[in-house]
């Protein structure tokens, strides 16, 4: 039995089988075991010397199960050593490298141009208020101007805001008549216009807004100058056409020089309208304001000279990948 064990055991080649010869040789219903088992039946004299001869014959049987066992671990971790080996010479796989896309790159920009002049950032919600987002601003139900916000409404006084003006009522009543009031609003805009190369129907602004006292004209032209020339480069022309926004008086619209392309606007600005700051809790007489509106997509196409809106929307990598080092 002994040396029938040792060459069945000798021959197995993993630890599964192992195990099996174990159970075989030294388990319950095992050989061995059998024959202590019936040992019963011997006379006296045979007992002992059977006995301890099948004992001998167990421990014997265990270790050259363990001394097995330990050498098939052994060329087991010798087998995966040798698959798992690692060629570090092999050329590796080059590793996709998100990039910020141009819009959040252009609006950060912009957040640290102002934030660098002693503005701080506002935020105001997307689903607005008729009352913000045209009421207060000096746009009455009747007013012909709200036909330039086509809007997308959700209730009869509740609507997807069409600019980030509201925000500036917001901030005013929220300061409850405090000076001096400096800050950028950056959001989302929606309104029902034709999606085409310059227009979407989503958008982003940036709103600002600065009330103090004998807050001037002159103030709104120089901040709006270091902005576009920390924006575009020293030197960068800019210019200011006379325009209409009913919350803003007088109202104009600013345009820069692209030397390829002329002049283009990038945004709409004025002097708060005294009925504005008079319904946001601010006495006109004290105080006086400007603010402007920006629209990021264009200043991002400016910038980057892009043809198309649309580009920005559409998350197509070849097109992002080009701004990876912005
Ligand atoms: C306004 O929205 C005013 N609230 C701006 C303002 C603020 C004026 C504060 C005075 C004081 P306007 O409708 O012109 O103005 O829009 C401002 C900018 O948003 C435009 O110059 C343009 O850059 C951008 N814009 C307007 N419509 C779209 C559109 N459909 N898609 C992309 N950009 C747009």
């Amino acid at each position: 039995l002994r040396e029938e064990a040792v060459a069945e055991i000798g021959v197995v080649e993993d630890l599964t089988a192992l195990q099996g010869m174990k159970v075989k040789y030294l388990g319950k219903k095992g050989e061995l075991t059998t024959i202590l088992r019936g040992m019963g039946k011997l006379s006296k004299e045979e007992r002992p010397i059977i006995g301890s001869l099948a004992n001998e014959i167990r421990s014997y049987l265990e270790n050259v199960i363990a001394t097995k066992g330990e050498e098939l671990e052994e060329q087991q971790l010798e087998k995966r050593l040798q698959s798992e080996k690692i060629d570090v010479t092999l050329p590796s796989v080059e590793p996709m490298v998100g990039a910020t896309h141009p819009m959040i790159a252009v609006t950060q920009q912009i957040e640290d141009i102002f934030i660098g002049m002693g503005f701080e950032i506002a935020e105001g919600p997307e689903v607005e208020l008729d009352l913000y987002n045209f009421e207060l601003l000096n746009l009455t139900k009747e007013h012909p101007a709200r036909d330039m916000h086509d809007s997308f409404y959700i209730t009869s006084e509740i609507l997807l805001r069409t600019h980030t003006s509201p925000v500036q009522v917001r901030t005013l009543q929220a300061k409850e008549g405090k000076v001096p009031v400096r800050i950028i609003c950056p959001g989302k805009v929606y309104r029902r216009d034709d999606d085409d190369s310059t227009h979407s129907h989503q958008f982003m602004q940036i709103e600002g807004l600065v009330v103090d006292r004998g807050v001037s004209m002159g103030e709104l032209n120089g901040t709006l100058l270091s902005f576009i020339e920390k924006m575009f480069g020293e030197g960068t022309e800019m210019r200011l056409r006379p325009s209409y926004f009913p919350f803003t008086e007088p109202s104009v619209e600013v345009d820069i020089y692209d030397p390829e392309r002329g002049w283009l606007e990038i945004l709409g600005a004025g002097m708060v309208h005294p009925r504005v700051l008079e319904k946001a809790g601010y006495d006109p007489e004290r105080y006086t304001g400007f603010a402007f509106g920006m629209g990021v997509e264009r200043i991002t196409m400016l910038k980057y000279n892009i043809d198309d809106i649309r580009q920005l929307y559409l998350n197509d990598l070849r097109f992002l990948k080009q701004f990876q080092s912005v």
